[in-house]
């Protein structure tokens, strides 16, 4: 029996499963090599960890492992339903808020290595928790992809730690008793995206008008496994703000407040990393709840030990 010792929390809504025990070593070097590694050697482990019948389609793991960038105190791999990510906004607010439950962390700063770059993490006194993503920026603007059964839809690319298509001209309301039209519509868009020029893009946002008075937008963000995300997308938050400072809709250091399909709000604000190539460093503000404490058991005798797969 294989035992896998876990912290579970969510951020507004999105689940992340901290691993602290009993992942696979996937060794040393770059973070993007090592996640190459647990992509290609222990798939297995991604799966049992976050799939049915232990986990669910939204939930994001996270890996934590040596760091290899200097200057890092940690790193981690995130992954989910069906690979590993770049970088996971919800999931670093998870993971530093679960290092705070175990007294690992206190209110101050945190550098963090992960595939796609350096990021820091900042725990402030009332635990919630801002992200200084990875640089990112708007890749193509307005392109125009024809999206099978719905016609020609515009969008922008960029880039927040993942690959964004993000949509603002649509018909559909952001709302919960639309999710089946949002999921069928993103992946739709998200298909012809990759057929038509941007392979590499993995995450559908649909951008419409905030729910609550002093938000500025409300988002549905479609992950690359056809999860929805809970929570307002860190890293689709960070690819908005490079979008929103590259036409000049918010000013560097305003604030920017996301909604997520069901209501949960991350603040974002960017810095100028290069005004001439439309580089923005993003930071992305929200909470985490811890929710279990648990130890996965892994029995080789069970024909799903390892998770279904899809
Ligand atoms: O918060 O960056 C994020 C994220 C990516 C996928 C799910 N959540």
């Amino acid at each position: 029996m294989k035992r896998i010792r876990v912290l579970d929390s969510h951020t507004g809504g999105e689940p992340t499963r901290l691993v602290l025990e009993g992942g696979p070593d996937l060794g040393s070097g770059p973070l993007d090599v090592r996640a190459a590694r647990l992509r290609g050697e222990f798939d297995a482990y991604r799966s049992a960890i976050v799939n049915e019948p232990r986990g669910s389609d939204p939930m994001v793991g996270a890996l934590l492992v040596p760091p290899h960038r200097t200057g890092c105190e940690l790193g981690v791999i995130f992954f989910n339903n069906v690979s590993t990510l770049g970088m996971c906004g919800h999931g670093t607010i998870g993971l530093v808020a679960s290092l705070a439950h175990l007294g690992r962390v206190s209110p101050g700063r945190l550098r963090i290595d992960t595939p796609v770059g350096a990021i820091e993490a900042r725990l402030h006194a009332d635990g919630s928790v801002s992200v200084d993503n990875v640089p990112s920026h708007r890749a193509a603007h307005d392109a125009v992809i024809d999206v099978p059964g719905h016609g020609p839809v515009h969008g922008d690319v960029a880039w927040g730690g993942n690959w964004f298509f993000l949509v603002s001209e649509h018909p559909f309301r952001i709302a919960t008793d639309g999710l089946e039209t949002l999921t069928d519509f993103a992946w739709r868009v998200r298909r012809a995206v990759n057929a038509q020029g941007f392979p590499d893009v993995d995450h559908v946002k649909l951008c419409g008008p905030a729910g609550q008075p002093g938000n500025h937008s409300r988002g549905f963000v479609l992950c690359p496994g056809k999860a929805w995300d809970r929570s307002p997308c860190g890293t689709g938050t960070s690819a908005k703000l490079a979008c929103l400072a590259a036409d000049g809709k918010l000013a560097e250091g305003d604030v920017w407040r996301q909604e997520s399909v069901i209501g949960s709000v991350f603040s974002g604000s960017f810095r100028w990393l290069d005004r001439a190539q439309g580089i923005v460093a993003p930071t992305i503000t929200g909470t985490a709840h811890v929710m279990a404490e648990a130890t996965l058991l892994l029995d080789e005798r069970d024909l799903l030990c390892w998770g279904i797969r899809g």
